[in-house]
């Protein structure tokens, strides 16, 4: 395959980086946390967006690699600006984490000397998971969760409901966090019955004290609708793109 040989080299060259989108209140724009963004810029070429070499980097288990060189990447950048000054927002660092890894036998010993390596507090770090973790094999992902969460790591679910997870999995899962997929908020003030899911997602989400962010949030319509339905944050273009850590430390607060 071409495009996993070029990516098995852009991780020896590391051409790989990290852009950071930022989540805040919906009421009032304040900062809550990031989320970190692999991005893959080969020299003297176009980008290669994610949505291109998640997959291939999913099917051939360069997603090992690739995920380790994210969490080490983002734990370094979030390092230097606590050491410059920064406070991190109370929601911390959200990383994406691939199902692959989270199967990993030492993935809770992996994130923990990651933490330890970078002198990052668990608490600063969320890990995103989506519904493939849990489908596989549900007991490991709660042994896996709770070990973590002992540590202070927190959990989002995100792309909630494009899965094949189910209600009664979501209920056992230790999570933190219900990230509402951008595909369901795309027709909320055109479709009733898009309305009517994000509507209930987010009635959900209260009902299990699960904090809710609403993603792709691109109009003030669409920011109105979550807001009234109750939700507490949000990410999308309307706020901000995805953008270099240099310009996502310039809004986080100082201590
Ligand atoms: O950045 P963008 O919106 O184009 O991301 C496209 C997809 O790639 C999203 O589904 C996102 O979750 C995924 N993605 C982005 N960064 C990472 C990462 O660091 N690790 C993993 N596993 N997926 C990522
Ligand atoms: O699957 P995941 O939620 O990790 O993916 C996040 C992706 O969503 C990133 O690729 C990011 O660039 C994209 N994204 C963030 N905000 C918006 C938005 O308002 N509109 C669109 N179309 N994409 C967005
Ligand atoms: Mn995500
Ligand atoms: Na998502």
């Amino acid at each position: 395959h071409c495009l996993e040989s070029r990516l098995r080299h852009a991780l020896e060259a590391e051409e790989l980086f990290l852009h950071y989108q930022p989540q805040v209140d919906l009421r009032d724009d304040s900062l809550i946390g990031g989320e970190a963004l692999v991005r893959w810029q080969p020299p003297g070429e176009d980008p290669i967006s994610p949505g291109e070499f998640i997959p291939v980097a999913e099917e051939s288990g360069l997603v090992l690699p690739l995920g380790e060189r994210v969490l080490d990447l983002a734990l370094g950048e979030l390092r230097g600006w606590l050491d410059a000054g920064c406070a991190c927002p109370h929601h911390g660092i959200a990383v994406n984490v691939s199902p692959h890894q989270f199967r990993l036998a030492d993935f809770v010993q992996r994130v923990e000397a990651a933490l330890q390596r970078h002198g990052v507090p668990a608490r600063a770090l969320t890990l995103e998971i989506t519904e493939g973790a849990v489908v596989r094999d549900l007991g490991d992902t709660i042994a896996k969760m709770h070990a973590l969460r002992e540590l202070g790591v927190t959990f989002a679910m995100d792309d909630f409901g494009t899965g094949y997870s189910s209600l009664s999995q979501l209920r056992q899962l230790p999570l933190d966090t219900l990230k509402v997929d951008r595909a369901f908020i795309r027709g909320v003030n055109e479709q009733p019955r898009s309305a009517a899911l994000v509507g209930s997602i987010l009635d959900m989400a209260r009902n299990m004290e699960l904090y809710a962010i609403a993603e792709g949030v691109e109009t003030a319509a669409e920011h109105a609708f979550v807001a009234d339905r109750g939700c507490e944050a949000y990410q999308g273009f309307l706020h901000a793109r995805p953008m270099v850590g240099e310009e996502f430390a310039r809004r986080l607060p100082t201590r």
